[in-house]
């Protein structure tokens, strides 16, 4: 039988494990990324392993998230970053020179290689026929000291696309009708594995759009196949010498196949406050709305910039509405400037931000009270802007400049006919933004540096074989990390500052949650489904860590952050049955007991304490094999 394009990149990376559904599977990494709100903790938790040189081929820090240095915190971190980088062998982007996804897509990418980054977009680097991974930064850590990366073997999802996209239809409106199909936890366990005749007309950069918001489904990654395509972006690149043809053998076979039709497909939009909310762009035409960005590791390539641009040329962007555009690298940003589709974008009235995540993360830009704003972003969750009560829609990028210029949502097929926009065959290359380590002779000498900024890490204790909590915290399905440990301007200086981080956990759902868990003692947090969807952000382990909460107890667990509650020593579990969630009272104080006999495929048993003096017993799983049960009985994987 055939395999798929995912199996042989896993059977040519496979350190331990068998490729059975469902079974464990160590992979060896070739290329790590990190970012700057998560890179922090993940060198942190390098230089703990007492490695001198990262063992990759290629590791790259990134500084693109925390870029408003509004106090000295984030320039403090980046500095350390930098220092880290240049000490054990790690590439350093300057903040300026754009988002990681985009400019790792366009500098370092490389088909066939595995790549995992300290970020759940990290599977952009599918697009060009990568086996990316998100994951947390202790694993991104592991993986740069040449240890494995874990995870489970999925289940192989194919879409298949067929026919070709009309004008103002896109790959976002891929991406959002496949979240329309499958929901926020339809891609869980499953690779998706992207083919049929319609990617042939896909360039890297829309194929990279669809692997991106392939995280939204809660997919374990995405990928489409090395062609002619992925070729051509190399040699535009100046990278030519790194392609390689890679497909899935034709009689490959897949769990699932999906088809869509491009033909028949229409600009789509998902409404507030989640990425699956989806509906086509036509249902809520004539909208008004006050705010437009356009950026974001999903939608910041030049060729969206160009489409941008040709669009806005000679117009000017309604009187009611705030247009930003954040290119997504530095390379972006100057061919706009070289060919004059900046000065087009500049004339119509928009805002140029930085090449940075910005608004997408709450980086400045937040909407105004009860405001409408409609991004090119991934996300849209609530609060994520920055103002809890605006309402974010996600669209492309035709479709924010068809509300930009209307000041209401508008169907872009009504803007007239598309210009028409090519690409250069060659790409602007200038890497000066991105400082090469220092070399391994000189490498002792660079001094890390470490400002006030850098708490110390707790070091957490290991749990007693029988465990009482206080239920401090009952949420329903899909609470996302930004609920968990919300990020934003204002919190995020804070990455490197777990005891001043901790005061804002899970505030967006109760503004009381860090004072009553902290005066809690032992805590566990109950959840509904697909729990801690989102980010790969490791604060959102560590701060209910922190403020006490030794269990997590939910109907199922996003793949990321279950493994990330894993690391910090947390007892994740899950309902046997999913209805004795409902049992479950606010004022219930719960036992877990099976902590001695705790060994992989163990059940333990949850027995509520009423308030009324009554009790009740169930069962709840977990997934823990022996290395990770090592973790929880060390108190973390860090003092393992
Ligand atoms: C996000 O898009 O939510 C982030 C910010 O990029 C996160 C990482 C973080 O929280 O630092 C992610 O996607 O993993
Ligand atoms: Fe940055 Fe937004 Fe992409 Fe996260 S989703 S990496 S915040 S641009």
């Amino acid at each position: 039988m055939g395999k798929t394009l995912t199996e042989k990149l896993i059977a040519a990376h496979l350190v331990s494990g068998s490729m059975e559904p469902g079974a464990e599977v160590a992979l060896r990494i070739d290329q790590t990324l990190t970012q700057d709100a998560t890179g922090t903790m993940a060198y942190l938790e390098f230089e703990s392993m007492g490695i001198d040189r990262v063992k990759t081929k290629r590791s790259v820090a990134y500084i693109d998230h925390n870029t408003l240095q509004s106090g000295f915190e984030n320039a403090d971190d980046h500095r350390y970053i930098q220092s880290v980088a240049a000490k054990h062998g790690i590439w350093f982007s300057r903040p300026g020179n754009g988002i990681c996804h985009q400019v790792h897509l366009e500098r370092f990418g490389v088909p066939g290689q595995t790549l995992i980054g300290s970020d759940s977009h990290t599977p952009t680097g599918g697009g060009i026929g990568m086996l990316a991974f998100g994951a947390g930064g202790m694993d991104v850590a592991v993986a740069m000291g040449g240890g494995a990366y874990y995870i489970t073997m999925p289940k192989m999802f194919k879409v298949n696309l067929t026919g070709t996209l009309r004008p103002y239809v896109t790959a976002k409106d891929i991406s959002l009708e496949l979240l329309r199909i499958l929901s926020v936890k339809g891609g869980v366990g499953a690779i998706i594995e992207w083919g049929g005749p319609g990617i042939a007309a896909l360039s890297v950069p829309e194929r990279a759009t669809i692997t991106n918001m392939g995280t939204e489904l809660g997919a374990t990654t995405s990928i489409f196949p090395s062609d002619d395509v992925t070729r051509a972006f190399l040699a535009a690149e100046g990278r030519e010498a790194d392609f390689i043809p890679l497909a899935s053998d034709p009689d490959a076979r897949y769990d699932r196949i999906i088809d869509i039709d491009l033909n028949t497909l229409q600009p789509m939009i998902a409404c507030p406050h989640s990425p699956d909310n989806v509906v086509p762009v036509e249902t809520l035409a004539g909208t008004k709305v006050d705010q437009v960005c356009i950026g974001s590791c999903t939608n910041s390539s030049l060729f969206d910039m160009l489409k941008v641009a040709a669009l806005l040329k000679g117009r000017t962007i309604a009187p009611g509405v705030s247009l930003s555009i954040s290119p997504g690298s530095k390379q972006v940003l100057t061919m706009l400037a070289d060919c004059g589709a900046l000065t087009d974008i500049l004339a119509s009235g928009a805002r140029l931000l930085e090449c940075a995540c910005g608004p997408c993360i709450g980086m400045g830009f937040s909407p105004n009270s009860g405001g409408v704003s409609l991004r090119t972003f991934n996300r849209n969750f609530l609060g994520r802007s920055g103002t809890k009560d605006a309402q974010v829609y996600l669209v492309s990028p035709e479709t924010a400049v068809a509300a930009a210029l209307t000041g209401t949502i508008t169907d872009p097929q009504t803007l007239g006919p598309m210009p028409a926009v090519t690409l250069p065959e060659q790409f602007r290359i200038d890497d000066s933004a991105v400082l090469p380590p220092a070399p391994a002779d000189e490498a002792d000498a660079v001094e890390g540096l470490r400002g006030p900024n850098i708490q110390p890490f707790p070091r957490s204790r290991p749990f007693a074989d029988t465990l009482t909590a206080e239920l401090v915290l009952k949420v329903g399905d899909n609470i996302t990390t930004d609920h968990i440990m919300p990020a934003g301007a204002k919190i995020l200086p804070y990455r490197s500052n777990i005891p001043k981080l901790s005061e804002f956990c899970f505030t967006v759902c109760d503004p009381t949650f860090p004072a009553r868990a902290r005066a809690a003692g032992d805590g566990i947090i109950v959840g509904g489904s697909n729990y801690g969807q989102g980010s790969s952000r490791e604060h959102a382990a560590l701060e209910p860590r922190f403020l006490n909460a030794k269990v997590v107890l939910v109907k199922s667990f996003a793949r990321i952050h279950e493994t990330n509650l894993k690391k910090q020593g947390m007892l994740a579990l899950t309902f046997a049955d999913g209805a004795d969630y409902d049992r479950i009272r606010e004022d219930d104080r719960i036992s877990v007991t099976g902590l001695k006999t705790f060994a992989p495929g163990s059940r333990m048993t949850i027995t509520l304490l009423h308030s009324d003096g009554t009790s009740e017993s169930f069962e709840a799983l977990h997934t823990y094999n022996e290395q990770q049960i090592g973790w929880f009985r060390a108190g973390s994987a860090l003092n393992s």
